[in-house]
């Protein structure tokens, strides 16, 4: 896989690379970390990045992406990295390009790319990047190394998450010697939160409740949404960005955040202990065994999915 995958870049002189909207640590940091690894090993290449602006993780290097005419595309080859289907990639000219090409550690659910590299055991893109470069004894530069690093600890929840492996460590270990990586000054910019959100956070902490089980929920109602959004946040930045203020709490394994968004309830499902996925799939959504979503038609039906989770408490 790998080799094809390399003989494919072998091929062109000009490469753009591309990952998923709003992109996350891994999206950024694994299309970095490719740029990085086609300088290092292919000098004499023309390679360019493309995608929206990479939001909190404008910290990194490199972060800035490129504007990219139409005409580039024509003899180029597109790599797509970090996507798990055709309507995540960010910029469509990917379809455009001589040929493309596919990195990805999502579930998978068809090639949309001549040639695929997918391998749903890795946690993070930036991971499968970097054991290409350690299977291939390729070379890769110290910003290559720190934003591969980047993404592996994002997406894998800081080694947390089920989906870290020794394998995980071994290629955090060789990215770490090839990077010469400050954890300290990388964890600060990565996690570090302007006073304003710490206090939104802490105000969403305070809406917690617990059903009988010790299921914690929180539920934010069409009316405090639109004063939430007339502050800055959107109904997006609620349901995904405050579920995790529940995930630390002791004698809670399932949590679930409720968002009353465009006449619907966003939920979004959590544990870290059980599998949340069928309940989720139940009522019409998906997503992983601990972190699922689905979108539900009200209020009474959020509270039968509650009632559901509660449920699985008591065995
Ligand atoms: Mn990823």
């Amino acid at each position: 896989m790998y080799k094809e995958l390399l003989e494919e870049i072998r091929k062109y002189d000009t490469i753009v690379i591309h990952r998923h909207s709003n992109p996350d640590g891994d999206a950024i940091g694994s299309q970095i970390g490719m740029k990085h690894l086609i300088m290092a090993n292919f000098p004499e290449k023309k390679v360019y990045t493309v995608g929206d602006p990479a939001g909190r993780y404008s910290f990194m290097d490199e972060s800035v992406m490129d504007e990219v005419e139409d005409s580039v595309f024509d003899n180029a080859l597109a790599v797509v990295l970090d996507c798990g289907g055709a309507n995540m990639v960010n910029d469509e000219r990917y379809k455009t390009a001589k040929a493309n090409a596919r990195i990805d550690h999502h579930m998978f659910t068809g090639n949309f790319t001549s040639t695929e590299v997918i391998d749903t055991t890795f946690e993070s893109c930036c991971g499968i990047i970097a054991d290409i470069i350690k299977t291939e004894g390729l070379k890769i530069d110290e910003i290559g190394a720190k934003s591969l690093f980047t993404g592996m600890v994002t997406d894998s929840g800081r080694f947390r998450y089920d989906s870290t492996t020794s394998r995980t460590f071994e290629l955090a270990a060789f990215l770490t010697e090839k990077g010469k990586i400050d954890f300290n000054d990388l964890y600060s910019k990565m996690y570090a939160e302007d006073f304003e959100g710490l206090k939104r956070k802490s105000e969403f902490i305070l809406k917690i409740q617990f059903t009988e089980h010790n299921v914690a929920y929180i539920y934010t109602d069409a009316a405090e949404v639109e004063r939430r959004v007339a502050e800055g946040m959107t109904p997006f930045g609620i349901s995904r960005g405050m579920v995790g203020t529940m995930g630390d709490i002791k004698g809670v394994d399932i949590w679930v955040n409720f968002t009353e968004s465009e006449g619907k309830v966003l939920c979004e499902l959590r544990s870290s202990k059980y599998n949340i996925n069928p309940i989720a799939v139940k009522y019409g959504g998906g997503g992983h065994e601990k972190a699922s979503g689905a979108t539900v038609e009200d209020r009474s039906v959020a509270m039968k999915m509650l009632a559901d989770l509660d449920a699985m408490m008591i065995g």
